[in-house]
């Protein structure tokens, strides 16, 4: 078990890590396209790809920094992409909002809100109707879960019986917006989802240990055909997009509050309890500090994609 908790406070230190140094990539100019910070949400990722096979697959939004490390993703390949370079993981074309990986099973991201959801349909359509015992995990926001298409969706998954678990990250806000100034005082997620026959289940988005036993479960039943929305409240310790630090439209989610909940905190300190010391803990942070310095000088010595390429691997 402490090994479980131990390679979880490992990748998700990974994505902390990584994020902080893609923030300084991002404000030296380095990064040309968007870049959506997962800092505070990590809890959420890991807890629900420890549930996963490697055969099961996932799908993210703009924010998937975290979905595609927790996956089994290259941190590499991944900086690689976000800095515009050939070896990136759309060679450099997509950037931080257009990740596709493979070899993991990592079927993409899409930033278009909600769109995410019915590509994941068709993901766990195409696992059940080929008898695969797999299951496909869609990661997407509070706000993308008020997008038209997701209903749809619910309806289909309930109605087909799909291997599918949406995985909702409410961290209280779409971009600067609130939840009760886009909900009608009536929204209720929950009813939501029952009312199409989709199991709903809510986790403590800011605790692996939370997020990862109810994975757990669930994913078994949603291997079986029973569609499920896992909604994880969480906090987003960054700005919408970019490293902004406008605290001025937060209310409940206020940087103590952010800070005192941080769910690397709260595993490292399970760990602590579990028996390992300080010095332990900080030589796995100074290994993983080193692992993302090496990836973002492999990534900075890396090439641009060649002007004959320009229109190669592009669909629209
Ligand atoms: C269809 C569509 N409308 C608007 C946007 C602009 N937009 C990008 S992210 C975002 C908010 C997303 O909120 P949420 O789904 O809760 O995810 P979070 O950013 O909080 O992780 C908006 C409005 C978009 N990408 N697509």
């Amino acid at each position: 078990m402490k090994s479980d908790f131990l390679q979880a406070y490992k990748t998700m230190l990974l994505m902390r890590l990584a994020e902080q140094e893609i923030a300084n990539l991002y404000l030296q100019n380095k990064i040309m396209s968007f870049v959506h910070f997962y800092v505070g949400q990590e809890a959420v990722a890991v807890g629900v790809c420890d549930a996963l096979k490697k055969d099961d697959k996932v799908l993210g939004n703009h924010r998937s920094h975290g979905h595609y490390l927790a996956k089994g993703g290259d941190l590499k390949k991944m900086i690689c992409e976000l800095l515009g370079k050939e070896n990136g993981l759309a060679h450099g074309k997509g950037g931080s909002m257009h990740m596709i990986d493979k070899s993991v099973n990592f079927v993409g991201t899409t930033p278009i809100l909600g769109s995410v959801v019915p590509l994941s349909c068709g993901s766990a359509f195409e696992q059940k109707y080929s008898k695969k015992n797999d299951v496909t995990v869609a990661f997407f926001g509070d706000g993308a879960f008020e997008e038209g298409i997701v209903y749809e969706t619910l309806n289909l998954a309930a109605l087909f019986k799909l291997p599918l678990l949406f995985v909702v990250e409410n961290n209280l806000f779409a971009v600067n917006s609130k939840l009760n100034d886009r909900r009608s005082p009536n929204y209720d997620i929950e009813k939501i989802v029952t009312g199409f026959g989709v199991k709903y289940v809510r986790a403590d988005g800011n605790d692996y240990q939370d997020v990862s036993k109810k994975a757990k479960n669930l994913v078994e039943e949603v291997r079986t055909g029973v569609p499920v929305v896992l909604e994880c409240i969480t906090y987003r310790h960054m700005a919408h997009s970019a490293p902004i630090f406008d605290e001025g439209y937060r209310e409940e989610d206020v940087l103590e509050k952010r800070q005192e909940k941080d769910p690397i905190k709260k595993i490292k300190q399970v760990l602590l309890e579990s028996g390992m010391s300080e010095k332990e803990l900080s030589d796995v942070e100074d290994d993983i500090k080193k692992n993302v310095l090496e990836s973002i000088k492999f990534a900075m010595d890396s090439k641009y994609p060649p002007k004959e390429s320009l229109y190669t691997n592009l669909y629209a």
